[in-house]
């Protein structure tokens, strides 16, 4: 259809003069396609409106607004037993940590299911004392690009009561590569560590970071604890 409005006649010094106005309507606002993401267009007075489809909104359905549903808490998983549910965003994982194969004389047994403790070490063996006493196992699910600095983890020691605890902590990160570049592993108190994620991260991504405590008593060595967080990143801003 072609709509025309002729304007009213306009005096000028050759004579009258209307002005046509034509709204080109014979194409559809729709026939390109605007609404993505599988939202419906609607036509309205040369216009068009986008229906959109759960979890996306704009005005072209472009802006995605996940929500998560918790599949662990709502039984909506199928995780086998001996498995645990990780909701994620978006999804979720069925996680069973494995803990290290013995290296050395260091060997491990799985005390829970996310802690493995060393089994005690020969006499004199100094790669077993300096092999983690126990590995405890994290998971966190993170939205795609948090916003950073976001303290991520906390590590603290606990100390059998009546017994005389370490005098000082060290905290780090475990091992090289690309971790240290996006973390800070620092002391936020006396006793505790802290690992900060300083750089945003684009989901879907996984990965781990080990960060360690190691315990000192009068500046000797006495036992150094890992923790390995499994960051599983969303494709999704939440
Ligand atoms: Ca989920």
């Amino acid at each position: 259809t072609v709509t025309s409005l002729i304007s009213a006649p306009q005096r000028t010094n050759t004579g009258l003069h209307y002005k046509a106005v034509v709204f080109h309507t014979d194409v559809s606002v729709c026939a390109s396609n605007p609404c993505q993401n599988g939202g419906t267009c609607v036509e309205a007075l040369n216009q068009y409106k986008c229906t959109c489809p759960h979890n996306w909104s704009g005005s072209q359905c472009q802006y995605q607004t996940q929500t998560d549903v918790d599949e662990c808490l709502t039984q909506q998983h199928n995780c086998s037993r001996g498995t645990t549910c990780i909701n994620t965003g978006g999804g979720f994982q069925c996680v069973n940590p494995e803990c290290p194969r013995s290296h050395g004389n260091a060997s491990y047994v799985k005390t829970s299911p996310f802690q493995c403790e060393r089994n005690p070490c020969p006499m004199e063996s100094r790669s077993c004392q300096f092999a983690a006493k126990t590995i405890s196992y994290h998971y966190l699910s993170l939205p795609s690009n948090l916003r950073t600095p976001a303290t991520l983890f906390r590590m603290a020691t606990a100390t059998a009561p009546g017994r005389p605890g370490p005098d000082s902590l060290r905290f780090g990160i475990a091992g090289g590569g690309d971790a240290r570049s996006m973390f800070v592993m620092q002391r936020s108190d006396r006793q505790t560590g802290e690992l900060i994620l300083v750089q945003p991260l684009r989901g879907p991504q996984e990965f781990s970071v080990e960060v360690e405590m190691s315990e000192y008593a009068d500046r000797t060595f006495q036992a150094k604890h890992l923790a390995r967080v499994h960051l599983l990143i969303s494709p999704y801003e939440f």
